[in-house]
């Protein structure tokens, strides 16, 4: 049985689902008790560094699983949850971390900081751990090394980042490493005890693999597994790739897509959706509830978490959000990261209250821009009301505000494949050092490669194109990375 953590941070959802998805059995940890007759623990992790060290504490939790980790017993932080595995964070300085490794973590000097999406993971063991065995199990309790937590996965493999700080590739636990550039620590530890600054449970195949490794190394084997068989492709790209992001616009309980945000049509069912453009190769799937500010309604709860239990990639949802309640609500019902729009402008002091408490990399702030020649206007309720304010200036200021990543939507491009608006996306990624998603408009994998090139783009969204099968999201892949552009194929 493997205990996870939950300290009251959300996001526990999809740990526990990609557990169960492997076939290992699991319960929850709230209390020091319930670590009684575990074989293993993960520490999963969202938000800033003091308040879920702060967390632990107020749970009585800080100083059994320090013990716990200290004896050898299998451990596994993930993300914040490996950091909290250090003696502390530039994060925040005054507050202490368990102390399980010696250092630091530090803030990332990354080009674009929050870091947000694919990158590749080179691990230090230099080459493939021992080959899983018996329904995907690498090695058996009691081995050590690299290799027991990497069984099966190659030397070098696609894993998704959400983090602003890390530990140094030089920390003396190191065993993987990413050069984002700079490059700094993907994964700590060794023997039974590890850390990951990636989330395996959105990782696809790789982090699944990693995450049946944990379990056979807990448990001693038992474990169901995955199938060994699937060979990963090895990467094509380093470091930091682009993103492709599917997105799916809801309304009445279907997706739908229109032109310039009006003559909406229904384009299918949102689970069946999203988990396609999940086996489809999308790098993240956007969901937008895009009637719940008009219609002043709360988050669709229950559709977001049949969604989030039939993915295995990273999960951003928007639409009518406007407190601190519905964001977590949604991280508990499956969300990985939120996008809020109008709720921003109306109340500008939410987003650093939303930074602070779930951490910069949680929080997508959605710009809806009418163009005006060469200025620009945002808007808000789904473009119908005009703010007065200019998009680049509001970009800045929420960037100041705790952003963690703009998503601009070029509302008269929406729908109308005519390609993006590059120059908009630019203007906004250069103002800004946080990732910028740029939507509305693709109409093909070149505009794609446009918007990401010289657009300056993180990630590029698109809902017409892939609603309609004119094209997949493989072969915008195979055309970005023909194009230059690193992509996980
Ligand atoms: O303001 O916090 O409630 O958030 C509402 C969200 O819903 C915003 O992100 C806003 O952009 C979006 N939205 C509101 N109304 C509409 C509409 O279409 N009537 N959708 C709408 C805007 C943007 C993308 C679209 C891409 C790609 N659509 O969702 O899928 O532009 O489209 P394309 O590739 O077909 O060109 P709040």
């Amino acid at each position: 049985m493997i205990g996870v953590v939950d300290y009251g941070a959300g996001n526990l959802r999809n740990v526990q689902a990609a557990i169960g998805r492997i076939g290992a059995a699991w319960r929850p940890v709230t209390v020091p008790e319930d670590l009684g007759g575990l074989a293993g623990v993960i520490l999963p992790g969202v938000g800033r560094f003091g308040a879920a060290a702060a967390r632990l504490e107020e749970a009585r939790l800080f100083d059994p699983l320090r013990d716990w980790a200290r004896a050898g017993r299998p451990f596994l932080g993930i993300c914040a949850g490996m950091q909290l595995m250090f003696e502390g964070s530039d994060e925040d300085p005054e507050a202490r971390g368990l102390g399980i490794l010696t250092g630091r973590i530090e803030k990332l000097t990354a080009a674009r900081v929050p870091h947000i999406g694919w990158a590749v993971v080179e691990t230090h063991h230099g080459g493939e751990g021992p080959t899983p065995a018996g329904g995907g199990l690498a090695g058996a309790a009691g081995v050590t090394g690299g290799g027991a937590l990497f069984g099966g996965l190659p030397d070098r493999f696609h894993a998704y980042f959400a983090h602003s700080y890390a530990a140094p590739a030089d920390s003396a636990s190191a065993a993987a490493s990413v050069d984002c550039p700079p490059r700094f620590a993907a994964a700590v530890g060794s023997g039974k005890v590890w850390g990951v600054q990636f989330h395996p449970e959105k990782s696809g195949v790789a982090g699944q693999r990693l995450l049946c490794n944990f379990a056979a190394l807990a448990e001693g084997g038992g474990v169901a597994g995955i199938d060994a068989s699937v060979r990963l492709a090895p990467p094509t790209a380093r470091g930091r790739t682009r993103r492709v992001i599917p997105c799916l616009d809801i309304k009445g309980g279907r997706v739908v897509k229109g032109v310039r945000f009006r003559d909406l049509r229904d384009a299918g069912d949102p689970v069946e959706r999203a988990a396609a453009y999940d086996r489809d190769g999308a790098d993240e799937i956007c969901l937008l509830d895009i009637s719940a500010t008009q219609e002043d309604r709360r988050p669709l709860l229950e559709l977001v978490g049949r969604v989030a239990d039939r993915l295995s990639v990273p999960f951003t949802v928007g639409g009518g959000l406007r407190d601190l309640d519905e964001m977590r609500a949604l991280l508990l019902s499956g969300a990985d990261r939120i996008s809020i729009g109008s709720a921003a402008v109306a109340d500008p002091d939410l987003v650093g209250r939303a930074a602070g408490l779930f951490g910069s990399q949680f929080l997508i702030v959605s710009i809806d821009a009418l163009r005006g020649g060469d200025a620009a206007e945002v808007t808000t309720h789904g473009g119908t009301r005009r703010t007065g304010r200019e998009v680049v200036a509001w970009a800045r200021e929420v960037e100041r505000l705790g952003a963690g990543e703009i998503l601009l939507n070029a509302m008269e491009a929406d729908g109308t494949r005519a390609g993006y608006d590059v120059d908009l996306t630019r203007r906004v990624a250069r103002a800004v050092r946080i990732p910028v998603i740029a939507s509305g408009g693709a109409g093909s994998a070149d505009d794609m490669a446009r918007v990401l090139t010289d657009g300056e783009a993180d990630a590029a969204l698109a809902a017409s194109i892939f609603h309609d099968g004119s094209v997949t999201i493989r072969d915008a892949k195979a055309v970005l990375q023909a194009a230059g552009v690193p992509v996980r194929p």
